[in-house]
């Protein structure tokens, strides 16, 4: 036995098929939903400690995360006062590129500085 499976249009087997006047028997199309649906998007955080240099969070920031020194300062000091503070949203590959290369950066330099990732 064969069965053969078709695109679109669909004609439903043992349903009875519209009369559209023109003798023969009325396609029935099936809709589909176009479904694009947008990746996930992944929150960057930066976590307080007691050892890192303020400099060198808001060194980070400048670097990594495109902020400028005013801007830098500022959620230097959240995450100081906070304790975490949100330095920025990407796309899954993005932020674990971020999360990495602070990381990197903070255990090059012998910092605590701990950076994670959680999703939106
Ligand atoms: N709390 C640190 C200090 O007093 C500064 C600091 C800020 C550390 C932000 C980490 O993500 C951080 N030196």
């Amino acid at each position: 036995m064969t069965i053969t499976i078709t695109e679109m249009p669909i004609r439903l087997a043992n349903t009875p098929s519209f009369d559209d006047g023109d003798g023969s028997d009325a396609d029935v199309v099936v809709q589909t939903k176009p479904k694009t649906k947008r990746p996930p998007l992944y929150k960057v955080l930066l976590l307080n400690d007691d050892y890192t240099p303020m400099e060198f969070v808001v060194h980070v920031l400048e670097r990594f995360f495109g902020m400028s020194h005013a801007q830098a300062f500022e959620i230097m000091l959240t995450v100081h006062k906070k304790g975490v503070a949100v330095v920025g949203v990407f796309s899954h590959e993005i932020a674990e590129t971020k999360v990495g290369q602070v990381m990197d950066f903070a255990r090059r330099h012998q910092h605590p500085l701990q950076c994670t990732m959680e999703k939106e």
